[in-house]
């Protein structure tokens, strides 16, 4: 067969191949609606914030792990989770960066394991720390973010001091437009009332503003009985040289608490806040330091006074416990040192109760 009878035969060949390519087209792209190609593998990896972890290349995040401790993906009833489960170590979950603006980012977790269990979750690359997340709990963590390009970042540890294995579970991490919803207060923080932020428990009562509203300082429990272990004093007031004192010595903390009055110099009153009380015995203990005196005064809002005057020789080793009946009514208990020229002195008071009934026997 000569070249030319070839590429004439060739020719025919290609033209009839291309009239049934162009005229089975329409039926081509039918077929393709109803069985879908696979994507290309360029097209699983979705780099995304947002992640329910069903997706096998979860999203574009990163593991990075610490002493063999790892997040893995598991299946759970509800779809997939990414899981922390180790005796021992940390491990890291790295979302993909993403410019986020007017976003709420939310995730829901799961923690068991008490206080060996931490996870910290933080953004990149300003580092914040969002929350810090421990002790056996399961809920919603979630912030706004203004306008930012982000990455989200997963720490879970698991602290060799405590026993027990740690479980922390990210059941999914959501992103919806807008700010966030109630607020939810990361471990051992409280919203303030406006739902601006969350705070520290311990920045409740504590006589500063903390709150943009100040919520965090308007209802604090006011009482005449005091242990003075917390930084809100009961509501108490004083001026002078009077101040919450911290005993470092273990023999000298009283029922264990490790807070008390102190008093240096005299002149200076310790005021309880008004309270309306029945018939009452009030009780308090004192411990104190060279020779000094000291009135307790109960004054009521009709202009009576109960007071008692002690002048005392104790040692600062040993607490004393006083008491004296208090009739019913509107009142306010004072501690009042006696001013002496010159003369420094340690009084400590504790434990101031009033217990209502009249006073009985000390033991
Ligand atoms: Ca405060
Ligand atoms: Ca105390």
């Amino acid at each position: 067969m000569s070249a030319l009878r070839v590429r004439e035969k060739l020719g025919w060949f290609v033209c009839i191949t291309l009239l049934i390519i162009l005229s089975c087209r329409g039926v081509q792209s039918q077929k393709d609606e109803e069985e879908p190609e696979p994507e290309p593998a360029s097209n699983i990896l979705k780099r995304n914030i947002e992640c329910d972890f069903s997706d096998p290349m979860l999203c574009g995040y990163n593991i990075w792990y610490v002493h063999g401790s790892s997040w893995i993906r598991i299946k759970t009833t509800s779809g997939y989770a990414m899981s922390f489960n180790n005796e021992f170590g940390k491990s890291y979950l790295i979302s993909p960066y993403k410019n986020l603006t007017d976003s709420c980012v939310q995730t829901d977790y799961k923690i068991s394991g008490g206080r060996r269990c931490v996870l910290d979750i933080t953004t990149n690359p300003d580092k914040k720390l969002k929350f810090k997340l421990a002790s056996s709990s399961v809920g919603r963590a979630q912030f706004y973010v203004k306008n930012a390009v982000i990455s989200v970042r997963f720490m879970a540890e698991s602290n060799h001091f405590y026993p027990g294995t740690c479980h922390i579970q990210i059941e999914k991490v959501s992103i919806r437009n807008g700010t966030c919803p109630a607020l939810v207060c990361p471990y051992e923080t409280r919203a303030c009332l406006d739902q601006s932020k969350c705070i520290s428990h311990s920045k409740f009562c504590d006589r500063t503003p903390d709150c943009p509203d100040k919520s965090d300082e308007a209802s604090c429990p006011k009482s005449i009985s005091c242990d003075f272990e917390n930084h809100y004093l009961c509501g108490y007031n004083f001026i002078g040289y009077w101040h919450r004192h911290k005993i470092f010595n273990p023999d000298l903390r009283l029922n264990n608490s490790v807070y008390s009055m102190r008093a240096r110099i005299g002149g200076a009153p310790l005021t309880s806040p008004v309270m309306t009380i029945p018939d009452s015995c009030l009780q308090f203990a004192y411990a104190g330091e060279k020779e000094f005196s000291f009135i307790v005064a109960a004054k009521y809002s009709n202009g009576n006074t109960t007071s008692k005057w002690y002048k005392l020789v104790s040692k600062l080793t040993k607490w004393t416990v006083k008491q004296f009946d208090l009739p019913a009514g509107t009142v306010q208990v004072k501690f009042i040192t006696i001013f002496e020229r010159s003369k420094m002195f340690t009084l400590l008071i504790d434990n101031v109760k009033l217990n209502k009934g009249t006073c009985q026997k000390l033991e």
